[in-house]
């Protein structure tokens, strides 16, 4: 039987970011360094298969440092952690690394710098996300003022408008995140911003390359996690940008075969967090319902890669 045609337009880049290769690498060399049982605060990355890819190797996952014993190492995820969790996990003696990505970190020392200097800090963030609250606890409780939204900024009651900084969080939609920054800047015109961009480098480059495909075909599938925000974006950055389809899905079984019925054309992208296996696993199954023609949508070539800490560099091999 003839299969229907299809173009398949798989975005470049997509997948991994260095903060996530980093993050897996460290849960991994901390099992080779203290073997089993590692625990780790919080899922690593957002991601069921990395997750439980790395419970098979012996990492625990929680949610508290107080789920951990004083007695094994902890890794505190990618997504940053409030300044009260290594605090706690040192005044415990407990071995703990610090899986944060470091263009988290930099928000970090950036709105501490901020609040050194006087300035109560905005953040722009999704309330509940681990990010927001690794973020917002650099500060003391009720010192960093939360919006979500551009039609937040009315409500914000500020110590005083001169003196705000914003930060955000890395895995925002760029759009929506400038609308929130002009709401900003419309109300409180002497508010600082970041040196750069908060929103990093992998965020801005798998929306570009969702935006660049989306106006062309006539669905997309994301690959990604429900509760990973910068996938998310992705279905969303897609859906605006003119696809009048985009579903997340976290592994081929999730995709709803009827909604994708009559489409000729689909586009394919990846979450930071979501490995390329699964990408390939969602390719493999259209191509068996489809005569697929493949082609790369390539909007940048990354080549950041970040090192893990000292502690571990130095005594695994
Ligand atoms: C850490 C940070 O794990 P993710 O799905 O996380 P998000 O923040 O998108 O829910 O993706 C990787 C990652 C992205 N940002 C990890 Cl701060
Ligand atoms: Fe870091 Fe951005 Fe990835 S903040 S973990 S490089 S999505």
């Amino acid at each position: 039987m003839t299969q229907p045609a299809l173009k398949l337009y798989l975005a470049a880049p997509r997948g991994f970011c260095a903060g996530v290769d980093r993050a897996i690498k460290i849960v991994e060399m901390a099992l080779e360094k203290w073997g089993a049982p590692v625990f780790v605060r919080h899922e690593i990355v957002h991601n069921r298969f990395v997750v439980d890819g790395l419970r098979e190797k012996g990492a625990v996952f929680v949610e508290e440092l107080d789920d951990c014993p004083l007695d094994r190492p902890v890794v505190f995820s990618a997504h940053g952690v409030p300044k009260s969790v290594p605090a706690e996990a040192e005044r415990r003696n407990m071995i703990y690394v610090d899986a944060t990505c470091p263009l988290v970190s930099k928000v970090h020392i950036e709105a501490e710098r901020h609040a050194e200097q006087g300035l109560q800090i905005v953040m722009i963030g999704h309330a509940g996300h681990p990010e927001t609250i690794g973020t917002m606890g650099q500060l003391p409780a009720g010192d960093v003022l939360l919006v979500e939204r551009a039609d937040d900024v009315a409500g914000l009651d500020v110590r005083d408008p001169d003196k705000l900084a914003y930060v955000t969080q890395t895995t925002l939609s760029v759009d929506d995140t400038a609308d929130v920054v002009s709401a900003l800047q419309a109300r409180f015109p002497k508010i600082v911003g970041p040196h750069k961009e908060d929103i990093c480098y992998a965020t801005t480059n798998r929306q570009e390359a969702v935006k660049a495909m989306a106006p062309n075909v006539d669905a997309i599938l994301v690959i990604g996690a429900p509760n990973s925000s910068n996938s998310r974006r992705l279905v969303e950055v897609g859906a605006r940008a003119g696809c009048a389809y985009a579903q997340l899905v976290q592994r081929a079984t999730d995709i709803d075969w009827r909604a994708l019925e009559g489409i000729e054309s689909l586009g394919i992208t990846a979450g930071a967090s979501a490995p390329e296996v699964l990408v390939r696993e969602v390719i493999d199954a259209v191509k068996a319902r489809y005569d697929v023609t493949l082609e790369q949508v390539e909007t940048a070539v990354e080549r950041v890669e970040f090192k893990v800490p000292k502690v571990l560099r130095e005594t695994v091999a």
